[in-house]
């Protein structure tokens, strides 16, 4: 099978991944470690009172950055640019690809993978380098809030697609 057809594309691609390198080596400097204690109290922080969650903790250290580097991090990252394709690539491989790209690229790992059972939706959980927390929709680019109103105009307490009120962790 020929790839010329992909030929076109090649420039722009490497141009693409060439301009990711760049940024993560100007951020390194300022990736942050914290301790597993400190991500543990930012999350347990966003899920106060949401006891039917379970985290994992992988790492007694992680690395971050602050959030608005974050945000231009997550500004270059290709995740959201794929396209979605049922079982194939839809909420969980999104999320994962999220995880792994932070780490893979960038540097960071302080980015948890979360499976929202209260929705049966997958997406991820960010520790920035203040110890604060937050939701991140990866195939939108997005951070979100629990109990965002996704589907309905006014769902019940803990019927939204962020709900979080039953599901798992892993960080
Ligand atoms: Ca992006
Ligand atoms: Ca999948």
């Amino acid at each position: 099978m020929s790839l010329d057809w992909l030929r076109p594309h090649f420039n722009k691609i490497t141009a693409e991944w060439w301009e990711t390198l760049l940024l993560a080596y100007r951020l390194y400097p300022q990736v942050v470690t914290l301790p597993a204690a400190d991500v543990r109290r930012a999350v347990e922080a966003l899920l106060w009172g949401r006891d039917n969650v379970s985290v994992e903790y992988l790492d007694h250290e992680y690395r971050t950055y602050p959030r608005s580097l974050f945000e231009e991090v997550i500004r270059d990252d290709k995740t959201n640019r794929s396209m979605a394709w049922p079982e194939r690539n839809d909420c969980d491989n999104y999320a994962w690809r999220f995880k792994s790209a932070m780490d893979f690229w960038y540097n960071v790992d302080a980015v948890g993978f979360v499976l929202d059972k209260s929705s049966w939706h997958a997406y991820n959980i960010i520790v920035f380098a203040d110890g604060s927390a937050a939701l991140f929709e990866p195939q939108q680019d997005r951070f979100v809030t629990l109990d965002e109103l996704i589907t309905v105009a006014t769902p019940a307490i803990g019927t939204g697609r962020y709900s979080l009120t039953n599901g798992v962790i892993l960080i």
